[in-house]
């Protein structure tokens, strides 16, 4: 049997293609896998990952290859490799197995522009460039990325309204990703101790992902400076005394994506100022997740994480003032910058590629102040989505030296009182959460998150 269709099983895709084809008002659905790209030379290509909207339908990596939905007819209109394929890459299933596996008819691709001649044609673009000016080409007009055509929007609202609510085989993928994604974060904790580097951690991380045979879902941050948010260079040395932040998610078969932040003290001892400032993440984490229902405003969730960081602040003297007020001008941000989470799924910020149109609801607009402009989410939560919940407290000093903050933070920041919290750069909690009818189930509570659990994992295995 081809490795291609190792744990694979036709009915979800097929129930998710007739659920899809449902709700595009008789268009026909247009959706690419996407090509390759390379590094030098053309056979030298990175590794392949299909767009995950064609995952989602197909469920299979098939390079260059373009599904048709139209009715409950359900195409794949695929390359054939060249002759002397087989001797570089093995012999591949051709397009009868891979007919008889999907339940899709399969036909050559150079057959598409006549398959789709003269219809009403919905698409979505694909993630790289020579797809979507094939796209552009078969439909005669410009495919662009976060640009959609009136004729897309079946397309483009059915996937979001099908991939935000996750069915079975979507959580399964979901709990591979948070299970694979634990065991890493156990084992890099466990082996954490001063005088390593940074990479020594990560490699902790890949024995686990790569030994699981799996990729990561994104570019692992494993760092001691946790105040530049997306940091991915792992060149320090990690010393007594510094926290490390490693936002860190395998990727299951099938593409289904983890996503959890954890940060521990490399020493395997919180200090004083260390511990009080994890706490007030901590605390707001966990009123994130405490909000977390059916039929809750993901801002409202957002808001109760900058609430708690606001009134912790408060307690701890850096904050002057109240908490509520505090939060509604936005003072809270120099210290929580981004949004508290986004929603997870076969992307880790899923369906961004949709824009807001799939984060916000109709109707709803990203606010422009700072911290809650990059909030990625703003739906009502219903049972089957997964979220992400992630607050953090942060000393970035392009924020905290900005003039425009020194004027917001006015009377309200205790600079002095700051100051002795220099050990702290950065602290992010993250975990994958997913909306249950009775709430939620934290798909990641296995990972240790409080400060003794930390402090007794962090170098047990060192
Ligand atoms: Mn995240």
């Amino acid at each position: 049997m081809s490795a291609l269709f190792e744990g694979y099983e036709a009915a979800p895709f097929k129930a998710r293609r007739d659920r899809l084809s449902k709700r595009l008002d008789g268009a026909l659905a247009l959706v690419p896998a996407g090509g390759t790209s390379s590094r030098n030379f053309l056979a030298q290509a990175y590794p392949y990952r299909a767009s995950s909207h064609f995952l989602y339908l197909v469920g299979l990596p098939l390079i260059d290859g373009m599904l048709v939905v139209d009715g409950d007819e359900h195409t794949l209109f695929l390359p054939k490799a060249p002759d002397d394929d087989a001797l570089w890459h093995g012999a591949q299933p051709g397009h009868q197995e891979i007919a008889e596996r999907t339940g899709c008819r399969v036909v050559h691709i150079n057959r598409l522009a006549d398959a789709l001649g003269g219809q009403r044609v919905a698409t979505v673009p694909a993630p790289d460039p020579i797809t979507r000016a094939r796209q552009s080409a078969l439909l005669g007009r410009e495919v662009t990325p976060g640009r959609f055509d009136e004729a897309d929007l079946p397309l483009v609202d059915g996937l979001i309204a099908l991939r935000s609510v996750h069915d079975e085989a979507a959580i399964g993928g979901l709990r591979r990703a948070a299970a694979v994604t634990t065991a890493a974060h156990l084992a890099a904790m466990s082996v954490t101790r001063p005088g390593m580097r940074e990479a020594d951690v990560r490699a902790a991380f890949d024995g686990i992902v790569v030994a699981e045979n799996l990729e990561y879902a994104y570019g692992p941050i494993v760092t001691v400076h946790g105040e530049v948010l997306h940091n991915s260079a792992h060149g320090n040395r990690i010393d007594k005394g510094d926290l490390l932040l490693a936002d860190v998610g395998a990727e299951a078969e099938g593409g289904w994506a983890g996503d959890v932040t954890r940060t521990w003290p490399v020493s395997g001892k919180f200090s004083t100022t260390q511990r009080e400032f994890y706490e007030v993440v901590l605390a707001a984490e966990e009123a994130s997740i405490e909000a977390v229902k059916p039929g809750a405003r993901y801002r409202d969730v957002h808001l109760a994480s900058c609430r708690a960081l606001a009134a912790g602040l408060v307690d701890l003297g850096v904050l002057t003032g109240d908490p509520a007020e505090l939060v509604a001008d936005g003072v809270h941000a120099l210290f929580f910058p981004h949004g508290v989470g986004h929603l997870l799924g076969l992307d880790v910020h899923d369906m961004e590629d949709l824009g807001d149109r799939a984060g916000y609801a109709p109707g709803r607009k990203r606010a422009e102040q700072f911290g809650l402009s990059y909030l990625r989410l703003d739906r009502d939560l219903e049972v089957g989505m997964a979220v992400t919940i992630e607050p953090g407290l942060y000393q970035v000093p392009a924020i905290l030296e900005a003039p425009r903050f020194r004027e917001l933070a006015k009377g309200r920041v205790n600079w002095e009182r700051l100051r002795d919290f220099a050990d702290v750069r950065g602290i992010r909690i993250e975990d994958d959460v997913l909306v249950t009818d009775a709430g939620r189930e934290v798909l990641t509570a296995e990972i240790p998150k409080t400060i003794d659990a930390l402090e007794a994992i962090v170098g047990s295995r060192a």
